[in-house]
């Protein structure tokens, strides 16, 4: 028999899932995913057509790179970045990307709103072309100790701050994604906290390293990515870079985020990554890149720790690496 060896950082889906959650979904999957996969094939085939509609934004790519931001690593080869995604809106595997081509990019509409002098609405082609592109090398390192490194396109948070506005009285901005069961399969999973929700502190916002890619690879952001505006935020954990964003809402309460709601014991709203502290079912203190045979050790804060660690003196007592 040919046995596929696991790699260390392919964690089975019972062990990176709480058991609960785990238990239900084969119950769930036992009594109806047969029969609803069938009923939205139509839909999803329709879906994938408007989708393939020409990006409206394509002429604005390559955009010139920030030559500031360097790797320590070569870039991840995009056809394996591409093939091997978290994007639980579209399944809990890493072979989502097929899936994700049914999200339809346009129209996409974007809405900030909160403690802002003037909530607004724009759609995304308007937003992309206020803003300053540039391209930026970053690092990407999964909780579940895997990593990239990507060449994403976009522009600094703090430019999009800049737009909307917030009133001083703004501690924080809640960001959520999409929400489309007809769409993302895993919507229809209902013991999942949807729609994906994360969030920063205004000073995470405004640090320089926070970016919004709505690009990688000299084009425009792949569904799989997060299409057609996504987080990067390089010191954190992967799954602080939420996907395919709907809204940007300032607030002066600490946002719940999607892992947090569904499981507070191992994730928190700070997520810096740090090799000293593990996970509580895995060590933090290596990862796997992606597309080699190398396992390199993790560096505090992603080894962006001149740009981000002074924003967390004074806070020893939280829980700043979870
Ligand atoms: N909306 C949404 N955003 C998300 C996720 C998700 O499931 N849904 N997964 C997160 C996690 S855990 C990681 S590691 C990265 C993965 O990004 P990539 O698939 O582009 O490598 O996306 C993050 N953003
Ligand atoms: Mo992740």
């Amino acid at each position: 028999m040919y046995v596929i060896a696991r790699r260390g950082w392919e964690i089975p889906e019972r062990e990176a899932t709480p058991a609960h959650l785990f238990l239900n979904r084969r119950a769930f999957l036992g009594a109806t995913a047969g029969a609803a996969a069938l009923a939205v094939a139509p839909q999803l085939a329709f879906a994938q057509r408007v989708a393939d509609l020409p990006d409206p934004t394509k002429d604005l790519y390559p955009v010139k790179r920030n030559e500031k931001y360097v790797l320590d690593r070569a870039i991840t080869d995009e056809a394996i970045n591409g093939a091997y995604n978290n994007f639980y809106e579209f399944g809990s595997s890493k072979t989502i990307a097929k899936a994700a081509q049914a999200l339809k990019l346009r129209p996409w509409m974007v809405k900030i709103d909160g403690m802002v002098e003037k909530p607004i609405e724009i759609s995304i082609d308007e937003l992309i072309r206020k803003m300053p592109l540039e391209e930026r090398l970053y690092r990407h390192r999964c909780v579940e100790a895997w990593a990239m490194a990507i060449p994403w396109s976009g522009f600094a948070f703090a430019e999009l701050v800049k737009f909307a506005r917030p009133l001083s009285s703004a501690k924080y901005v809640r960001m959520e994604t999409f929400l489309d069961p007809t769409v993302a399969s895993g919507q229809r999973q209902t013991w999942y906290p949807w729609p994906y929700v994360e969030g920063l502190t205004m000073e995470e916002a405004t640090n320089e390293l926070a970016f919004l890619a709505t690009g990688a690879y000299g084009h425009p952001m792949a569904k799989q990515h997060g299409a057609p505006l996504r987080l990067a935020v390089p010191w954190k954990y992967g799954f602080k870079s939420i996907k395919s964003i709907t809204r940007f809402s300032f607030t002066d309460k600490q946002p719940k985020s999607f892992w947090e709601a569904l499981q507070a014991s191992e994730y928190g709203f700070w997520a810096n990554v740090n090799p000293q502290v593990p996970h509580p079912r895995w060590s933090q203190a290596s990862e796997e890149v992606l597309g080699t045979r190398e396992r390199r050790p993790t560096l505090i804060y992603n080894g962006y720790g001149e740009f981000v660690a002074d924003l967390y003196k004074g806070l020893e007592g939280e829980r700043l690496w979870a």
